[in-house]
């Protein structure tokens, strides 16, 4: 976004941040995961996966119906989706060609395992993007709405956990994209980002 100061010198507010970890485009930035292009998106959704409020509710109604009968098709099969593991469906009406469900822990002070049980909802959603194949996917900020994760802990554990599984090895995915829906928390995810690379602001 273009803003102009008292002097009317023109400024630029950052509103993405990017870099390359082994081969793969890794970006944060502000905007609505439902519109986004990637072969897949990540649903934050709840162990029922019949839909909820949130990135979840915007996701099934931009989708569609369709979203909803492969998760109940899942749910019958499998069962209800344990806290930190992630599946994939196809993506009804929605640009991006895929949507992985995953489940992150709701927040209850951090004694509960919250932050393993969220560092594993981001690799469970890696692996199964990558076990399919895919080029790129989009994440939302996974627990920090409804399941009242604090967004300064949960956007560290996020790009640690992408990174790391970045670095371990090359696989089908050549981009990644943080889409964060508010200014608080794309500010919290881009600082997340230049501690885990070391990159001054
Ligand atoms: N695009 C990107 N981010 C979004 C969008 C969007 N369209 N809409 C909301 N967010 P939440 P959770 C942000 O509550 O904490 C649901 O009811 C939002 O601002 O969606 O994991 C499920 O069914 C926040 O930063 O997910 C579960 O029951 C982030 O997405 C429960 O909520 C996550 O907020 C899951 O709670």
């Amino acid at each position: 976004m273009l803003l102009e100061n008292g002097k009317g010198v023109k400024t630029v507010e950052k509103e993405s941040v990017e870099a390359i970890v082994n081969q793969v485009r890794l970006s944060v930035i502000m905007g609505d995961i439902t519109q986004q292009e990637t072969d897949a998106i990540v649903n934050a959704a709840n162990p029922s996966l019949m839909g909820g409020g949130g990135v979840d509710g915007a996701i099934h109604r931009a989708g569609g119906r369709a979203i909803l009968e492969e998760c109940e098709q899942i749910v019958s099969r499998q069962g209800r989706l344990p806290t930190g593991k992630a599946v994939i469906t196809s993506s009804g009406k929605l640009k991006a060609r895929y949507v992985i469900h995953t489940v992150g822990p709701i927040w209850h002070g951090g004694g509960r395992g919250e932050a393993g049980l969220l560092a594993s909802a981001y690799r469970e959603s890696l692996k199964l993007a990558a076990s399919n194949n895919l080029s790129s996917i989009s994440f939302p900020s996974i627990s920090t709405g409804a399941y009242g994760y604090p967004v300064d802990e949960a956007s560290r554990i996020a790009m640690d956990t992408i990174v790391s599984f970045l670095r371990q090895g090359v696989t089908s995915l050549r981009e990644v994209v943080m889409v964060l829906f508010d200014s608080r928390t794309f500010r919290a995810y881009a600082l997340a980002f230049r501690e885990v690379l070391n990159i001054s602001a």
